[in-house]
């Protein structure tokens, strides 16, 4: 899932993608690097962001998927808003990817039931401006399955198919970067439930402090090289989609970890050949 913010305010890449005919020209550059989905959102959701009015999110937002559906492209709209929702469903799109997992607006999870699109719930406790005080777990692995389960069962009991959700861990929203390294090993648990797991590790602050040199965070357009790596290993896991800004070297990651995968498959049911003579 390739990344477009179009947005003057996001931590890794804001105002590169502000005006729509460059955003649509980035996004089509990421479907030709190989990317399945694209993520169009129009409002930053980094820590202390504030929100943005409704109509700006719409301005933004909206051309950049209306081309890109024209394309024929699969597009995901990173939005909160179920105003927003409904035209880009109107305009085509495929999935809403709600950083609040249906909490931020209320009209959010009857409409998700209503149109029957793919729906990204993603771990979340608070706004933006906010967030960074609820980073408080007794166990980040069990609270975030927990309080993700809850969401589950508002958006089923609302009439959602089970079969549309896609559960996201939610890295960095309310927690730091020993909550994100936690939920990451402990990737087992939301795998366990049976649903979609997707992962947004891009360019977040965590990588940025696990390479600092001389304890200033390596900067977010430096960490591609380590979030290709989270990709690898997430998708090793079995996750369904990771999210990220650099679509070349995650396109890559995934396919090593779907190959490393197959074989491992291969070698439990005991079926390799072994001694053809030939090194691949
Ligand atoms: N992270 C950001 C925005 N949207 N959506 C999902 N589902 N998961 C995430 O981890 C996520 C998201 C923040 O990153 P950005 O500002 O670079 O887009």
């Amino acid at each position: 899932m390739g990344v477009v913010n179009v947005t003057p305010d996001s931590f890794s890449d804001g105002g590169q993608w502000l005006e729509p005919e460059v955003a649509i020209a980035h996004a089509r550059h990421m479907l030709d690097q190989g990317a399945d989905i694209l993520d169009i959102g129009g409002e930053s959701t980094r820590p202390g962001a504030a929100r943005v009015p409704e109509a700006v999110e719409l301005e933004r937002v909206m051309p950049v998927v209306t081309a890109l559906v024209g394309d024929g492209a699969r597009v995901s709209v990173d939005t909160m808003r179920a105003t927003v929702a409904e035209q880009a469903l109107d305009a085509g799109a495929w999935c809403i990817n709600d950083v609040s997992g249906g909490l931020a607006d209320p009209a959010m999870v009857d409409l998700v039931a209503e149109r029957g699109c793919e729906y990204v719930v993603n771990h979340w406790r608070g706004p933006s401006d906010v967030m960074n005080e609820m980073a408080t777990y007794d166990d980040v692995v069990a609270d975030v399955h927990r309080e993700l389960m809850e969401r589950v069962e508002a958006l089923t009991a609302a009439g959602v198919d089970e079969s549309r959700i896609i559960l996201d861990p939610g890295l960095g929203f309310a927690k730091d970067a020993h909550a994100n390294w936690q939920l990451l090993a402990g990737l087992d648990t939301l795998l366990g439930t049976g649903f979609r797991v997707l992962v947004g590790a891009s360019r977040k602050r965590f990588l940025g402090d696990l390479l600092a040199r001389d304890g200033v965070p390596l900067l977010p357009m430096y960490r591609d090289r380590a979030t290709a790596a989270v990709s690898a290993l997430a998708a090793a896991r079995g996750v369904w989609a990771v999210r990220v800004h650099d679509v070349p070297g995650s396109v890559d990651a995934v396919r090593v970890a779907t190959a490393w995968r197959a074989a491992e498959a291969e070698l439990r049911q005991g079926s390799t050949t072994i001694g053809t003579g030939e090194i691949a």
